[in-house]
């Protein structure tokens, strides 16, 4: 990485990408929390200086930024700060741990992070603002739509289709050629075995939809 870059955030999810963003070598000028409280605190030797408005003291071609909210609101305020930053003409930094093993031809979106320990094989595409977490495992030809977080020990199978805007839960498993669609959530520990309909949530061994 050459550019200095911001982190958006400062609580559990950004602290771990500090932790990656370190691994990796990047130089980082600083994190952003909402929360005025925060001002001065430090994450791992990060300092925090400011709110969203002080990304406006850094150019926005001299800097790129890495979002740092995870889970909050669901995707939804992930999603308004990777848009809204977007619209204004930053740029995000992707993020990837040095232990993650990325296939060679695997396509990474604009602000992906695959963190510590995942797995991503060859034929996978992965969108805008995504989270491959720690230890989740991504078998070949799989596409992940923008927005969407595979959480911690997740493991998708080959030719799995997982929309934007989605939240597959901690230890889920789907199997292969699964299709999810836009904004579904998948309940922690479910398994998948049959495709998903936009919109519904999914929990249990196999997977039967809660919410519609
Ligand atoms: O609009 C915002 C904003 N909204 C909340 N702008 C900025 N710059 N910061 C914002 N925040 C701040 O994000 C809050 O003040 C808080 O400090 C931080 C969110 O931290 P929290 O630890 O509550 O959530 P997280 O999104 O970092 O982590 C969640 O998602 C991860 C994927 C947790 O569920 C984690 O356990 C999970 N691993």
């Amino acid at each position: 990485m050459s550019d200095p870059v911001l982190i958006i955030g400062a609580g559990g999810h950004a602290k771990v990408l500090v932790e990656a963003l370190l691994a990796e070598g990047a130089l980082i000028a600083g994190m952003l929390d909402a929360d005025p409280a925060r001002l001065g605190d430090s994450v791992l030797g990060v300092p925090v200086i400011g709110d969203d408005n002080t990304a406006e003291d850094f150019p926005r071609d001299a800097v790129r930024l890495v979002n740092g909210i995870g889970s909050i609101g669901l995707p939804e305020m992930r999603r308004s700060i990777f848009e809204r930053f977007s619209a204004r003409g930053y740029r995000f930094a992707t993020v990837v741990h040095p232990s993650a093993v990325v296939a060679s031809d695997v396509e990474l979106g604009a602000g992906a992070q695959i963190m510590a320990g995942a797995v991503l094989q060859p034929g996978c595409r992965i969108g805008d603002n995504v989270i491959i977490n720690t230890r989740a495992s991504v078998d070949h030809d799989c596409t992940i739509g923008d927005h969407t977080h595979i959480a911690p020990g997740v493991t998708l199978s080959g030719g799995v289709t997982v929309g934007s805007g989605c939240h597959v839960g901690t230890g889920a498993t789907v199997i292969q050629g699964v299709r999810i669609g836009d904004g579904s959530v998948i309940g922690a520990g479910a398994v998948v075995t049959k495709d998903v309909a936009a919109g519904l949530t999914v929990v249990g061994v196999p997977a039967k939809v809660v919410v519609r």
